[in-house]
C-alpha cells in the first residue's frame, strides 16, 4: 500500500563497532544468494555493492561520557538513514543488512523521514534502549531507541538523530535481556513489550496480533521491522554478538515476518547482527541461511498458496 513498485533495495551495512570492516555479515548474506532469493520472489532488487563507510580515525573518537566510538557510530547512522530515506522515498522497500544495530539508528530515522508515522515493531533478545546516563557497557548497540525516541540527555554528535519516534508507535517481541536502567525506562515510557514469557503463555501468533493491536490498532500505519538476529535462540541462529538463551524458535522468528507481511503494510526491514566473525564455519552458514529465510518470510514467501487455506 506504501511501495509503489514491488522494489526491494538492499542496503549492506558492514559495520561493526569499533572497527569498520570487522563484521562480515552483510557479505555473507548476500554472497548466500538473497539477491536470487528475492528475486525468484518476484521483486525487482537494487543491490549495487555493500555501502562504503568513511572512515574515523579511531584514535581520534575518543569515548564521550561511556559512549564508545560515538563519532564514527553517529557518521555511519547519519549516512544509513539518508540512503534508506532515498529509497522509501521512491516507494522502495530498504532492506538493511547488518552490521550492528547501532545502525537503526540510521534506518528508522531514514524510515520515518519518509513515512512520518510508520510504527517500529523491534525484535531482539535487547531492549536497545539504554541513554547516555544508563548504559554500563557504553556500546551504542545497546542504545540506538532512546536516541529514536528523545531520551536521555542529548549528545550533541548525534544531534542529527530527530526524535520522531513516538514510545506508542514501538513494540517489543523477545526480549529476554534487559538491564535495570532499560525495565525503568520501558515502564516510565510506557513501551508496549512482549518479552519470552508472554511468547511462551500467549503463542507467538496472539503476540503477533497484540503487538500490532498496540501499535497498529486500524492497520493504517506503515511498519518497519527491526530484526535482531540474537532474538532468535542461539541454538537457531549461533553467529552473533550477544547470544541470550531462550530465545525465539525458527518458526516463530519466520512467524513474525510472515504475519508482518501479511498485513501489506511493511515498509522497511533491517536484519541486524550476524556476525560470522564469532563462530566456526557450520555455525556461520546456520546463522546466514536462517538470516536469508527470515528476510524471504518477512517479503512475502507463502509456504503454501492461500487458496489451499482459504
Ligand atoms: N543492554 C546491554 C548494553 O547496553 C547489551 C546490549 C546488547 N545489544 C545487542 N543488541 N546486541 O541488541 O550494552
Ligand atoms: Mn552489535
Ligand atoms: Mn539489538
Ligand atoms: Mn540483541
Amino acid at each position: 500500500r506504501f511501495l509503489t513498485s514491488k522494489t526491494a533495495a538492499i542496503v549492506g551495512c558492514p559495520f561493526r563497532c569499533p572497527r569498520v570492516g570487522v563484521d562480515q555479515g552483510p557479505i555473507h548474506l548476500v554472497e548466500a544468494g538473497l539477491v536470487d532469493q528475492l528475486t525468484e520472489l518476484g521483486w525487482k532488487v537494487n543491490f549495487d555493492g555493500h555501502h562504503q563507510f568513511e572512515e574515523v580515525n579511531v584514535a581520534a573518537d575518543p569515548p564521550i561520557g561511556k559512549l564508545k566510538n560515538p563519532r564514527l557510530v553517529s557518521k555511519v547512522t547519519e549516512a544509513v538513514a539518508k540512503v534508506v530515506g532515498g529509497h522509501a522515498k521512491k516507494g522502495e522497500l530498504p532492506v538493511t543488512l547488518g552490521g550492528d544495530h547501532s545502525l537503526a539508528m540510521g534506518t528508522i530515522s531514514g524510515t520515518l523521514d519518509a513515512h512520518p508515522d510508520a510504527c517500529v515493531i523491534w525484535i531482539d533478545a535487547h531492549a536497545d534502549i539504554n541513554t547516555a546516563e544508563t548504559t554500563d557497557s557504553g556500546n551504542i548497540h545497546g542504545m540506538p531507541v532512546s536516541f529514536l525516541l528523545g531520551l536521555g540527555s542529548p549528545v550533541p554528535e548525534f544531534s542529527w538523530v530527530k526524535p520522531a519516534l513516538k514510545p506508542e508507535r514501538l513494540v517489543y517481541i523477545g526480549l529476554r535481556d534487559i538491564d535495570a536502567g532499560e525495565k525503568r525506562i520501558l515502564k516510565e515510557n510506557n513501551i508496549k513489550a512482549f518479552s519470552m514469557h508472554e511468547v511462551d503463555k500467549y503463542g507467538i501468533g496472539r503476540v503477533v496480533e497484540m503487538a500490532l493491536d498496540h501499535v497498529n490498532p486500524k492497520r493504517a500505519y506503515p511498519i518497519h521491522l527491526s530484526f535482531d538476529v540474537d532474538a532468535l535462540d542461539p541454538s537457531v541462529a549461533p553467529s552473533t554478538g550477544t547470544p541470550v538463551r531462550g530465545g525465539l524458535t525458527f518458526r516463530e522468528g519466520h512467524y513474525i515476518c510472515e504475519a508482518i507481511w501479511e498485513t501489506g503494510l511493511l515498509v522497511a526491514l533491517d536484519l541486524m547482527e550476524v556476525n560470522p566473525s564469532l563462530a566456526d564455519a557450520a555455525s556461520v552458514q546456520q546463522t546466514v541461511t536462517v538470516g536469508c529465510s527470515l528476510v524471504r518470510a518477512a517479503l512475502g514467501k507463502q509456504l503454501v498458496r492461500r487458496e489451499q487455506v482459504d
